[in-house]
């Protein structure tokens, strides 16, 4: 792996304070004022809920269906994001006194995703005739959808971040994109924005604790990999707390199951214990099963819920798991073209995107998963950073049936007999538009340290810098001349451990997945992060790579 970045040299004398310092001005915050809300992101900082467009109208609209107690529908989506967002505006909604509120999440597999005829069809049918259609994280331009409802003479609420085509006549529309400034809020955060301005607009304030939701709305923020910068750091930072002692018993019931219960919990929690689970009903069970969890309040229901998901989610690893095995044996140790393209009718649908995500970290190429029935095929794809897989797609036009997505996933439709095609048509394409050096796996570097910042100081002033994910990646240190102290020590099959030593100055080492790639040389150079290991309430340097 190659070693990039041109990292800044820390200095003999220069402290944790300053380190970090450095650190947050080369990613851009250059004034003082910027890197101080950066490290202590207050609630009392949140953006004002106003900006977003859209917001004055939609408050108007929900103050008066709530005014004449009006029914309401909420239709959202089924992934994290939708089913959280629709979780936060129904407990905020009942807290407000509405009466009849009920909420619909289509079915992946007959109705697709987003805002559909049939989607909204089956909707209607399920209960009364609402007064209000809230449409959450979908909608944006579902024209013909919104038309339908309007003329059955119902109002539209959509709160959406999708990107604007062909905007749909509803009555109020909040969506980011919509502006000149794009907020990266998910749909929950943009529900927790509105129900904010709706609370200060009607000077009820005292009637609903938004703190109570932030849990949730972290939970869609991580899950929907929004950069988690301004508004977002603050929702995922203050969330973390509030997951501690949620007061939603299905959150916690789902903690439990997921094993993370015990520790501090992280965005790891939220991305990858938590999210998994909630939205794993969409993916191959019951859509609705994970916001009846976040909604429900009677103990076996929730213990009940939690145990189906974490079921689902089983069933979900599996079909992953086989899928990925599959796909890996198809495309061989080193792949021929710079597009990997694999399809096969063995594969669930719920799970080629998860697939894709694995193939691009595993071969460090744009690639795509397709799931076939009957000669039609399902893709999902995921990119690199430097590519544009919607450019990528448009040159691919002529061999699919449809497509759409963003710059770094996409969804095809494909017959199974254009597959050959499409993978050839995306090869050449990408070989003629993207540098080359863009496929080659690199690691960029923040800063080089000398052995004595290595102190429990520096690694607590880095998980000041936390939580790490999209937007704000945990910082890569360099550390040079490295010795191994002790012999390394190989621990759960796949993960190495030593002691090491530069000069004087002993340190811990963890490397995951290093089993097989131990450093063999006297000494070495280190990339990795300085932490704090809660198990061993210890700081220690976690490999990312050695030279
Ligand atoms: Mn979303």
């Amino acid at each position: 792996m190659r070693w990039i970045g041109n990292p800044n040299r820390a200095e003999a004398g220069q402290g944790p304070g300053q380190l970090i310092e450095m650190i947050l001005h080369r990613r851009g915050l250059v004034n003082a004022n910027e890197r101080e809300l950066f490290l202590s992101p207050k609630l009392a900082r949140l953006s004002p809920p106003e900006q977003i467009p859209g917001m004055k109208v939609a408050v108007e609209l929900l103050e008066r269906h709530l005014q004449a107690k009006n029914s309401m529908v909420i239709y959202s989506d089924y992934d994290v994001d939708g089913i959280t967002s629709a979780s936060v505006l129904r407990l905020f909604l009942e807290a407000m006194g509405a009466s009849t509120v009920r909420h619909f999440i289509p079915d992946r597999k007959k109705e697709g995703y987003g805002l559909t005829s049939k989607g909204l069809e089956r909707c209607l049918e399920a209960g009364t005739k609402p007064d209000l259609l809230i449409v959450l994280d979908c909608g944006t331009n579902s024209r013909v959808e919104v038309e339908k409802a309007k003329s059955a003479g119902m109002d539209v609420l959509i709160v959406d971040h999708h990107q604007i085509g062909d905007t749909a006549p509803s009555d109020a529309l909040v969506n980011p994109q919509l502006g000149k400034e794009d907020h990266h809020l998910c749909t929950a955060g943009l529900v927790f924005k509105l129900c904010h301005a709706y609370l200060k607009a009607t000077g009820k304030k005292d009637q609903f604790d938004l703190r109570t939701v932030l849990d949730l709305v972290a939970l869609a923020t991580v899950a929907d990999l929004v950069p988690l910068e301004k508004d977002n750091r603050i929702f995922v930072r203050e969330g973390l707390k509030r997951l501690v002692q949620t007061v939603h018993p299905g959150l916690r019931r789902l903690m439990e199951v997921s094993g993370s219960g015990a520790r501090t919990p992280t965005t790891f929690t939220l991305g990858f214990q938590l999210g998994p689970r909630i939205n794993a009903g969409g993916r191959v069970g019951e859509a609705t099963a994970g916001l009846d969890l976040l909604l429900s309040r009677d103990p076996t229901e929730t213990a009940r819920l939690a145990r189906d998901l974490d079921l689902q989610n089983r069933k979900r690893q599996e079909l992953e798991a086989m899928a990925l095995e599959e796909a890996e044996e198809e495309i061989g140790e080193s792949p021929e073209g710079l597009g990997l393209v694999a399809a096969s009718d063995r594969w669930h649908p719920g799970v080629v995107g998860i697939v894709a995500a694995r193939l691009v970290r595993k071969y460090h190429r744009p690639s795509f998963v397709i799931a076939l029935e009957e000669g039609a095929g399902k893709g999902s794809g995921r990119g690199l950073p430097g590519v544009s897989l919607m450019d990528a797609l448009r040159a691919c036009a002529p061999c699919l049936k449809g497509f759409g997505g963003h710059e770094g996933a996409a969804g095809i439709v494909i017959e199974a007999d254009r597959v050959e095609d499409f993978r050839k048509i995306l090869g050449a394409w990408l070989e003629k538009s993207v540098r080359p050096e863009i496929f080659e796996k690199s690691l960029s570097i923040e800063m080089c340290l000398l052995p004595e910042h290595l102190t429990p100081e520096m690694a607590r002033a880095v998980g000041a810098m936390a939580p790490f994910g999209k937007g704000n990646p945990e910082p890569v240190f360099q550390i040079e001349g490295v010795q191994m102290a002790t012999a390394p020590r190989v621990f759960a099959e796949r993960h190495l451990k030593f002691r090491a030593q530069v000069g004087d100055r002993k340190f811990e080492v963890v490397g995951f997945d290093f089993a097989q790639r131990p450093p063999d040389r006297p000494t070495f150079d280190l990339a990795g992060s300085w932490e704090w290991d809660e198990y061993t309430d210890a700081p220690r340097w976690r490999m990312a790579d050695w030279r």
